[in-house]
């Protein structure tokens, strides 16, 4: 009798462990769901060499790329285009849901910023404002003193991402955003609120 009694608890343990097991896994999912995290990568091609005697020593910290792009090759493009299709966010575009986290990765050579503004805009780099023609700054990326360009200081809303480096980024309630470079503003990324 007490065997019988024995044997009917321990299948009665299972079971209840086997629910818990259910449970947490489906809420493992539901999570997962929930907060889906998407991977941003931020782009550059720059050549070590030609960027650094044009611009100073250490803008482009490292080559990514075998036929990296020449300093005079960008500035090229730019002209032409009013954009460098290498330097970008990869996506462009996303749909998230709130609680998502971002993972920001800088795979290029050059630091980049992922700065939230209301509407896409200039940066803090006068020149690459022209050329891309984005003459207004966005008030999130810079003042302007004294007709001159001040970077706004980084913040978790300005985050300077270095070459190689990664951060992450929390989306609150930032399920409908625009974020850009503050020093290649053509470089945005929109998110959209998951349907
Ligand atoms: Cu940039």
């Amino acid at each position: 009798m007490k065997k019988r009694i024995l044997v009917l608890m321990c299948s009665a343990l299972l079971v209840m462990c086997g629910a818990l097991l259910a449970f947490n896994v489906a809420g493992v999912f539901a999570q997962n769901n929930l907060s889906s995290d998407v991977n941003l990568h931020l782009r550059d091609y720059c050549d070590p060499a030609s960027f650094n005697a044009a611009v100073g020593p250490g803008t482009c910290a490292r080559s990514t790329v075998p036929g990296a792009i020449t300093f005079g090759g960008f500035i090229a493009e730019l002209t032409a285009d009013k954009s460098v299709g290498a330097w970008r966010f990869v996506p462009n575009q996303v749909s998230v849901a709130e609680g998502a986290t971002l993972h920001l990765q800088n795979l290029g050579g050059e630091t980049h910023t992922f700065t939230q503004v209301k509407e896409f805009g200039g940066g803090f780099i006068a020149p690459l404002n022209a050329l891309s023609g984005n003459p207004v700054p966005a008030p999130e990326c810079a003042q302007v003193v004294n007709g001159l360009l001040v970077p706004q200081p980084p913040g978790e809303d300005n985050m300077f991402i270095p070459a190689g480096t990664s951060a992450q980024h929390l989306l609150e309630h930032e399920v409908n955003a625009k974020y850009q470079c503050c020093i290649h503003p053509w470089m945005r990324l929109t998110i959209t609120p998951r349907q």
